[in-house]
């Protein structure tokens, strides 16, 4: 069933078919996209929800009845069409004032400002159903050394997820942070550059278990490692609360294109291990249409990014099920990998009695075998190229 529905829960940001194509050399060269018809158009497409930064929505600077009427017309389309709308985030890095950063920026009242900003749209996101809340720090950062003293910086972060997480609790809201690394771009280079770095951070945090990670594929890979072990690992922790679903080659700028392109090997392994972790959240995909589209390849875009996934959803479900995959992977050991190092009851001191796991271990013997890992390789690219 390639047909996305909203049984698939693909969900998109409003910024991501809304990005008009403007980038540092060149203007935009699409007109702004009425949120109310990115709603539409996802609907009909199978999408299962929206996202939007608070400025996606409501233009910065709105009055309070300016506010209240693109609430409004955005609720109806919604309930026009059904979409829902899982996550929501705030924008602290387009204005000005957000240049040194929003949480972490040197001036104490632009930190409090962003605070204020932050709250304003967690009231708007609980008010929309929203479960999650994502926090992207793109300008919490430096270009030079003495500029960011790191270690007060992770205290101001600190203090406020801190307050963010009294906030949703003295609001009683079913709401959880979710916190998006990113290596640079646009800082030279940003605070939490990575999975494993919120992951450490996370558990200083006076409430933990309000705060899981939001990965991006290309932000991963812009750092030049394996986004499926860094999910994998984001599982195991339990702090998958959200992904960003997109494309990047390798290490360079940010590409954010559609989900499949770029680096495909990856996004089997990717749709292989959510859908056999059993993950239950909403496949995001963070985009950017490229700026030599028009519309209707906007549109085309945001189609294949869900087609992509439910192919490689397809090929990997078949990989799984290929009796020679099976027998392969037993030919790998991971069934042995699987088997817990000491046997059932036996503690150090049966470790340490052991003879066979040491004195007459034949290590000759064991360095000679092979693991089998190239035949098993090569069954999943066959899968993944169609020809099994
Ligand atoms: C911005 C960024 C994305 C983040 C969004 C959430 S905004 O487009 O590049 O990766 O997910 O703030
Ligand atoms: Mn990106
Ligand atoms: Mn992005
Ligand atoms: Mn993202």
């Amino acid at each position: 069933n390639l047909t996305p529905g909203p049984e698939h829960k693909f969900t998109f940001g409003l910024w991501t078919v809304g990005w008009q194509g403007r980038d540092p050399f060149g203007e935009a060269t699409r007109a702004p996209l009425d949120p109310v018809e990115t709603v539409t158009k996802l609907a009909e497409l199978g999408a299962y929800g929206v996202t939007f930064h608070d400025d996606d929505l409501i233009p910065f600077g709105s009055s309070d009845a300016e506010r209240d009427a693109h609430i409004k017309r955005f609720r109806a389309a919604l309930d026009a069409t059904g979409l829902t709308v899982p996550m929501a985030t705030t924008n602290l890095f387009t204005h000005p004032v957000f240049k040194d950063g929003g949480f972490t920026a040197n001036d104490r009242d632009v930190r409090r400002y962003a605070l204020r900003k932050t709250i304003r749209n967690i009231d708007l996101a609980a008010e929309l159903g929203a479960k999650v809340y994502v926090a992207w720090g793109g300008r919490e950062g430096a270009e030079s050394g003495a500029a960011k003293d790191v270690r007060v910086a992770l205290d101001r972060f600190k203090e406020a997820f801190d307050l963010l997480g009294d906030y949703v609790t003295e609001k009683g809201y079913d709401i959880r942070f979710a916190i998006e690394p990113k290596p640079n771009e646009p800082r030279g280079d940003i605070l939490l550059p990575t999975v494993g770095h919120a992951l450490a951070f996370i558990n200083t945090l006076e409430r933990p278990e309000l705060v899981g990670v939001n990965p991006e594929v290309g932000h991963e890979q812009m750092a030049g490692l394996n986004f499926p072990h860094g999910i994998a690992q984001a599982l195991w922790h339990g702090k998958l609360f959200h992904i960003d679903l997109n494309g990047q080659t390798g290490i360079k700028y940010d590409q954010d294109l559609r989900f499949g392109a770029g680096d495909l090997r990856s996004a089997f392994w990717l749709v292989d291990l959510l859908e056999s972790a059993g993950y239950q959240g909403p496949r995001h995909f963070d985009f950017k249409p490229p700026r030599t589209e028009d519309y209707d390849g906007v549109w085309a875009s945001a189609a294949g990014c869900m087609r992509n996934y439910l192919i490689l959803k397809d090929r990997a479900a078949a990989f799984r099920a290929d009796p020679a995959v099976q027998e392969a992977l037993v030919a790998a050991r991971l069934d042995q990998l699987a088997q817990p190092t000491l046997a059932e009851g036996e503690g150090l001191a049966g470790l340490l009695a052991d003879k066979s796991a040491f004195e007459d271990f034949d290590v000759d013997a064991a360095a000679a075998r092979g693991m089998a890992f190239e035949h098993l390789d090569q069954l999943a690219m066959e899968h993944l190229l169609g020809a099994r």
